[in-house]
């Protein structure tokens, strides 16, 4: 509180005995400080919120201002260039954006809490696992990779995972500032994906690869997609994208959430212990909500209808107090596994099957707090695979080294200096005691005239710190040598085998969802050049994938290249197939009518059923009522993870939409069929499906079998009705629903 004072008042702003915490807001910030370590980010970012309730409006310098009007030489008279108030608040208008990420530009971001589940000192010296139930306060960021800032969230892309951990390492410097008041904490970030593999092995390809994906230069077309020659002429032409391209072509690239993603670090990294010892690890954040995919046709939907349905279902779900959780595992190796199972472990295309080596969980992260101001905490985030603490180290991918320079580079180009670290969201909790100085925006007032070391003029500080000295930061025990040269390793060239892993690992459905995406990827290409050469890829993974998509776009059926075919395959690869861990946030929809009010009713009855299990029910009708949630014409099955209809609504699904026409007076009230619309697209998009009493008349209109899995028929709202909506909430998607080749 007396922080939050201190910087107000500073600012200019009016304060008191913090007279703000009424609202939205306020209430967000105090759940936001109610006893965990994020109460910690909460203390510090508080010093730096700006509350503008009960107070004049004011310039940037802080003198009370009016701006309704700029100042002008008589009544009609022209705008004078002496109008500061003017000048000053157009120009900061004029530069509010900063450019956006060059990929990765569309996200959202939430505050949370790591938990370690024990003390780890026996493989990492990290201080944040040194302690069972230690807590570190985290922000992360998910994203899309090709849209830009404003595309939809449902584009089918590989997902960022990125998590920064503002630990306590060991910083043992003396606290000279009240806004510094923080015990030493020190920023780890580990930028992941939901995929675990990547499609380059070398830093140099990324520009290629980004270039490939994006819009072409001339038209900027397409936004968000990769469905044109350019990104399949890079893919096939550069095969260590294959892995990479079927994950993404399978569920991963549609997620039905940020919460429904498992998250992956992708590199091997190296732990390091107290006494140096090394352990070469990969980095695993498994969901506890369990892995949901949309299928394309509603991501389709969905990007047209609600371009933000990723970040909201994050944002509302916090806000509702449904915290998403994810476990940080890692598999642990020997530095002699380097080239043990097969592959190079520091190759990025390579997965560890879990068969071969098991992920031992370290510690859970709980997303538990939105951003207050998106643009200040989630779009000045700058994360960096180099924000590393003592006990973690890199290795030798080469895709890692190029990254450790890449992200630093876009921070400077994004902030436009180096003291972007200094911004709230980046800043360590902690005095920064050294001798650089000075560049754009710089906080700091620093002390220290003799900006030098070593010197004896400052009495030799700040001191360099060692292993046993100051905890200071140590590399492991690891030499390099070699001739130098400009080639790829010969242990990173098989990249067909591993995508025929994945490829085998899958349920039939989700192998023809792999078919259907690559089939519409490449009857989108205007090259047939482009195209076989595809078809040449993909048959060194499978000739049954390369037969399917080559039929699609009129291309012969192709002999099977089978060096690299084998049938292994490994578990819990796939986003499909595996039922839900728990059902929190999903909505079902249940179309009633006001006509009927009982119809409604079953609303509420339904809702007090399903509360338990978190999952929230939507009451859709003809018109806004009381108890009516929201109308047909806003409503789509994109929205809703189950549909049920309502006894009495049947009126409502008169014949196919196409054919049927709306019972008149509903007519102007939303578009003709709407109800029995989004019954049919649930259903077609494999979600549970399920009639109340004369409700499954509208299944019947629908031509839906009552027979089917994932179809559920009731008198009432009762025991039956509910196990089954909630038995489908939990399979999620129906694959039965889904023709295959
Ligand atoms: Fe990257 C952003 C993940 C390879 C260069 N990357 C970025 C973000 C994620 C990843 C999650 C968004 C962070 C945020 O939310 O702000 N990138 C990856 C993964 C990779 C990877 C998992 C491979 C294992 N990236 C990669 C390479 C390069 C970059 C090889 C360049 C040589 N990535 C960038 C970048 C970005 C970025 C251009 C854009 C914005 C930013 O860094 O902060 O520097």
């Amino acid at each position: 509180m007396q922080l939050l004072a201190l910087v107000t008042g500073l600012v200019g702003v009016a304060n008191a005995a913090c007279p703000y915490m009424t609202g939205e807001v306020d209430s967000r910030i105090e759940r936001r400080a109610d006893g965990d370590a994020a109460a910690d980010t909460e203390e510090f970012l508080s010093a730096f919120y700006l509350k503008d309730q009960d107070v004049y409006l004011t310039s940037d310098v802080g003198g009370p201002i009016e701006d309704q009007n700029s100042l002008s030489a008589g009544e009609r008279g022209a705008t004078l260039l002496e109008d500061f108030i003017f000048r000053q608040k157009i120009q900061r208008f004029d530069h509010e954006r900063v450019p956006e990420r060059a990929v990765h530009a569309r996200g959202a971001g939430a505050h949370g809490t790591f938990t370690s589940y024990g003390d780890w000192s026996n493989i990492t010296a990290a201080s944040f696992l040194s302690a069972k139930g230690k807590q570190t306060p985290m922000f992360t960021r998910f994203s899309t990779v090709a849209g830009s800032r404003g595309s939809a969230d449902t584009a089918r892309d590989v997902h960022g995972f990125a998590t920064r951990f503002y630990t306590d390492e060991g910083n043992f410097g003396k606290v000279s500032s009240p806004l510094l008041k923080y015990r030493a904490n020190l920023c780890i970030d580990i930028v992941g994906n939901n995929i675990p593999v990547f499609f380059i092995q070398d830093a140099i390809l990324f520009p290629d690869l980004i270039h490939a994906v994006k819009p072409r230069g001339d038209s900027e077309i397409p936004q968000a997609a990769t469905a044109h020659d350019s990104a399949w002429d890079f893919f096939s032409q550069q095969p260590s994208s294959l892995h990479t391209l079927l994950w993404a072509m399978a569920g991963h690239g549609i997620p039905r959430s940020f919460r429904h993603v498992d998250g992956f670090g992708v590199h091997t990294f190296r732990l390091v212990t107290d006494d140096g010892k090394t352990k070469l690890v990969k980095f695993h954040w498994k969901g506890m909500q369990g892995k949901a995919s949309l299928v394309w046709e509603e991501a389709q939907q969905a990007a047209g209808k609600n371009p933000d349905f990723l970040r909201q279902d994050l944002f509302e779900s916090i806000e509702a107090e449904r915290y998403p959780e994810w476990e940080l595992g890692v598999q642990i190796m020997e530095e002699e596994d380097q080239l043990r199972f097969g592959f190079d472990l520091f190759d990025p295309t390579k997965i560890v099957p879990e068969e071969l080596v098991p992920v031992t969980k370290l510690g859970k992260m709980q997303l538990n707090r939105n951003p207050l101001n998106y643009f200040a905490e989630t779009e000045q985030a700058m994360f960096q695979p180099g924000h590393i603490v003592r006990g973690i180290d890199f290795t030798e991918d080469p895709l890692l080294q190029g990254r450790l320079f890449s992200y630093l580079d876009t921070q400077l180009n994004r902030h436009g200096g180096p003291n972007f670290e200094q911004l709230p969201i980046n800043r360590p909790r902690v005095p920064i005691h050294n001798n650089n100085r000075d560049g754009a925006g710089q906080m700091f007032i620093p002390l220290n005239k003799d900006a030098y070391s070593p010197n004896t003029q400052n009495a030799g500080s700040p001191k360099q710190a060692n292993q046993t000295t100051g905890k200071g930061f140590f590399t492991s025990d690891r030499s390099a040598s070699g001739k130098l040269q400009r080639t790829v390793s010969s242990t990173f060239e098989d990249v067909w085998s591993q995508p025929r892993l994945f490829w085998n690992s899958l349920v039939a459905a989700e192998k023809q969802f792999v078919v259907d995406a690559m089939r519409f990827e490449t009857s989108n290409l205007k090259s047939s050049i482009v195209q076989n050469n595809v078809i040449i890829q993909l048959n060194r993974i499978s000739n049954d994938l390369a037969t399917r998509v080559a039929e699609a776009i009129g291309i012969s059926a192709p002999s099977p290249d089978d060096s690299f075919y084998h049938d292994n395959t490994t578990a819990h690869i796939g986003a499909f197939g595996e039922k839900l861990k728990t059902l929190e946030g999903l909505k079902v929809g249940l179309l009633a009518s006001v006509s009927n009010k009982s119809s409604i009713a079953e609303g509420a009855k339904l809702q007090s059923a399903l509360k338990s299990a978190g999952v929230d029910v939507v009451v859709v009708a003809e018109r806004l009522d009381d108890n009516v949630n929201q109308t047909y014409s806003g409503s789509d099955a994109v929205q809703f993870d189950a549909v049920v209809v309502a006894n009495g609504a049947e009126g409502l699904f008169s014949g196919r939409s196409f054919t049927g026409k709306p019972s008149k007076g509903a007519a102007s009230l939303f578009p003709a069929g709407r109800p029995l619309d989004i019954l049919l697209d649930a259903f077609r998009f494999g979600k549970p499906v399920a009639a109340i009493g004369n409700g499954k008349v509208a299944l019947r209109n629908g031509q839906i079998s009552s027979e089917r899995d994932g179809v559920y028929v009731a008198d009432s709202v009762g025991d039956s009705l509910v196990k089954g909506v909630k038995e489908g909430l939990r399979t999620f998607k129906f694959l039965d629903r889904f023709a295959q080749d």
